[in-house]
């Protein structure tokens, strides 16, 4: 942390405990054009089925750390961050070679993690999907089951670290995608309906080495609201990262 940085987050501890809690929760100072989003709802909030210690680690480590190594890599390239992240993604082979590898990993974390964020909430306040996000997984998987099911499966199926979306077309057509590491489809220029991280990170503390009751449980926190809204966005060809 910058000496100046310190010394304000020195005297904001002291003087609001308050101020110590919001730095927690939202990780470190970071300095450069990318920021981290803050968590939209507390961190307690998806349990018991993603627990408060996991989901702070999660947000305020571990995708803290993707955004400061972005804005360290692009720190000598500021054109770059010009452009929305999703169109760097798409174009790395545009990014200077020096710094591909940490764009492509700290850019695909920082986007990744920023998307998961808004797909999921509080159990137990969502009908699951509606309208026409409803006929369309019904139409490209055969039902709600069915497609749990299959993401359940390519997420299990996942070497190592990484993650299993669902991705959403111009036409509004869904397909499930695996990827490794930070990896991302918006990559390969296509567009991420929603996702689940399958790091040891995202589960571990409460689920060890069982992914799939992880995989299975993770459902109770689909936000299907900010996901219908994702697949409006889609179709009208203004969805981000
Ligand atoms: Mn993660």
């Amino acid at each position: 942390m910058p000496t100046l940085n310190r010394r304000v987050f020195l005297a904001g501890a002291a003087a609001f405990s308050t101020y110590v809690i919001v730095d927690r929760s939202w990780g470190q100072v970071t300095q450069g054009p990318f920021r981290l989003p803050p968590l939209p709802y507390p961190a307690n909030s998806l349990e018991p089925h993603i627990d408060a210690q996991t989901m702070e680690l999660h947000h305020g480590k571990h995708h803290a750390a993707y955004v400061n190594n972005l804005n360290e890599a692009i720190r000598d390239h500021g054109e770059l961050a010009k452009r929305p992240l999703e169109e760097i993604l798409a174009n790395l082979n545009n990014v200077p070679e020096s710094i591909r590898t940490k764009v492509r990993n700290n850019g695909g974390g920082h986007a990744n993690h920023s998307m998961f964020w808004q797909v999921m909430g509080p159990p137990g306040t969502d009908d699951g999907p509606e309208g026409e996000l409803r006929q369309a997984i019904e139409r490209d998987f055969g039902g709600l089951e069915q497609l749990r099911n299959q993401f359940n499966n390519a997420g299990a199926s996942v070497f190592g670290s990484g993650w299993v979306f669902v991705t959403v077309n111009k036409d509004g057509r869904l397909a499930i995608k695996t990827r490794p590491n930070q990896d991302t489809p918006l990559m390969d220029g296509e567009r991420v309906l929603f996702g689940n991280d399958v790091w040891e990170h995202a589960y571990y503390l409460k689920y060890q080495n069982r992914r799939p009751e992880y995989l299975k449980a993770w459902w109770n926190v689909v936000n299907w609201k900010a996901i219908g809204d994702r697949y409006k966005r889609a179709k009208s060809g203004d969805l981000g990262i």
